[in-house]
């Protein structure tokens, strides 16, 4: 078979037909794109022969790599004995139950309830639809309103997009009129002459003021990330989740973590929570609970919302379809049990996690590097023209675009936010990978630096 002529008759069709996410869809039209056929361990392969080392595990997905034969067994498994039947009605299904009995387990006492969506983003929405209903229950209507974070990624309906905070994206969304937004805690663009710990503390104040402008009577509660991940890998100074926390319990805020990039192992343990200490009454999760296989999220419930829902009764009118669909679940089952079984978030915490943050300390070295920040599994490099006053290479992004670019052609799969390259490789790498996922970074910004003449 002429791999080439197939690869090219593919792309053409491609762009032709396919309108792709966030993607400008005229350049998309007029060059086309990669198309991805196969991918083994860590690595993916494209229809013109291209092995790219995957440092996106997909799209923070994969956290175990693609090569989870019992995670694809359990869904065919289950699409043989039931493979579809709803969740409304008195209906549920066995994949389901036990699914959410194994979240129950790994997430913190206070969780006993799980609502199951097919996404990140129809999560976020089902948040809002929580939280709203817990305060028309407790007989406070006016809390509908929800504070969030500049920069945040929390999904694309019109519900996501607007709780996240992506100028780009509010650009074309009309949103919601009761969603507002602070600064994210990027001590790197933004801290000025604080250390990164006065920062943490000035910029989860504004959280307080924000509460205050509004009236504590009417919002009802925080959203963000742990570790804000498409945003920018932006890891928070220590001294700010005590504070956010402190406000949200002074202040009667609920607060919801968006699990969805941090959950199942990608801070170093099960929840970005977890390794923040925070008590969250709401937790996001989606991406790696089938480890990217198949769609699934939801949310976690704790039992402050859940014991109202439960006491007042009624019909709670929120439903999707394929809510805890039988296979997605199935999925989710054999994932947990993988990570259960092969002890992978506590191993790669331990051994990869700090090699792979090591190494890429070791590019602050480089001329076109200014932080290089992350942790767990997880990390951006920042690039710089000059280290000192932090001026960029280009504006827009450009510079970042260009390292990608090179990373990508050099085969190496990683992204880019702004001025910075994220990097998110499955908990599954090797250390030799990690070496090699480094050392072709390190190529790519030698040839930006090349690119804008700095050496
Ligand atoms: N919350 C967070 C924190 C996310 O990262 C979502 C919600 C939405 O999930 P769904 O399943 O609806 O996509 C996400 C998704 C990127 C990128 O470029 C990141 C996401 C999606 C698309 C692109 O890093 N995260």
């Amino acid at each position: 078979m002429d791999m080439t002529a197939d690869s090219q008759a593919l792309r053409d069709l491609d762009r032709s037909h396919h309108f792709h996410p966030f993607t400008d869809l005229r350049d998309y039209a007029a060059h086309g794109g990669r198309i991805v056929n196969r991918a083994e361990h860590i690595y993916i392969y494209d229809t013109d022969g291209n092995k790219m080392l995957d440092g996106m595990s997909g799209l923070w997905c994969c956290n175990l790599g693609y090569s989870q034969h019992q995670i694809v067994e359990a869904i065919y498994r289950q699409l043989q004995e039931l493979p579809f039947y709803n969740n409304f009605f008195r209906c549920s299904n066995q994949p389901a139950v036990e699914l959410a009995r194994a979240l129950v387990e790994i997430t913190p006492e206070r969780f006993n309830h799980v609502f199951f969506t097919n996404s990140g983003s129809e999560a976020n929405d089902t948040n809002i639809r929580l939280v709203h209903r817990y305060f028309d229950l407790l007989g406070k209507p006016n809390k509908k309103h929800f504070i969030s974070r500049k920069n945040a990624y929390h999904g694309s309906t019109i519900a996501a997009g607007s709780l996240g905070g992506m100028s780009a994206m509010h650009a074309q969304v009309w949103g919601l009129n009761y969603v507002h937004h602070i600064n994210q805690p990027h001590w790197f663009a933004e801290g000025g002459d604080l250390s990164p710990e006065e920062f943490g503390v000035k910029v989860a104040r504004e959280l307080e003021q924000k509460i205050d402008e509004l009236g504590e009577e009417n919002v009802a509660a925080f959203i963000a990330e742990p570790i804000q991940g498409a945003g920018g890998v932006i890891v928070p100074p220590d001294t700010y989740w005590p504070e956010i926390q402190r406000i949200c319990d002074e202040r009667d805020i609920l607060l919801i973590a968006d699990e969805v990039i941090c959950g199942f192992g990608r801070t170093g343990d099960w929840f970005g929570s977890d390794t923040y200490q925070i008590k969250p009454q709401l937790m996001t999760f989606a991406k790696a609970i089938t480890n990217g296989y198949i769609p699934l999220g939801g949310v976690m419930i704790s039992d402050q919302i859940a014991d109202v829902l439960l006491a007042h009764g009624g019909e709670f009118t929120h439903g999707l379809t394929y809510s805890g669909h039988p296979a997605s679940c199935a999925a989710g089952l054999a994932t947990l049990q993988t990570l259960h079984k092969t002890n992978i978030i506590q191993t790669a915490a331990d051994n990869i996690a700090p090699h792979f943050q090591r190494r890429l300390r070791e590019l602050e070295s480089h001329p076109i590097v200014g932080q290089v920040r992350g942790r767990g599994m997880f990390a951006a490099v920042e690039l710089v023209r000059d280290k000192g006053s932090r001026e960029r290479l280009a504006p827009d992004g450009q510079a970042a675009v260009y390292c990608r670019d090179r990373a990508n052609s050099n085969g190496l799969m990683v992204r880019q936010t702004g001025d910075a390259m994220i990097t998110a490789p499955p908990l599954v790498s090797s250390t030799a990978e990690i070496d090699i996922l480094v050392e072709k970074l390190h190529q790519a910004l030698d040839e930006t630096a090349a690119h804008y003449g700095v050496n």
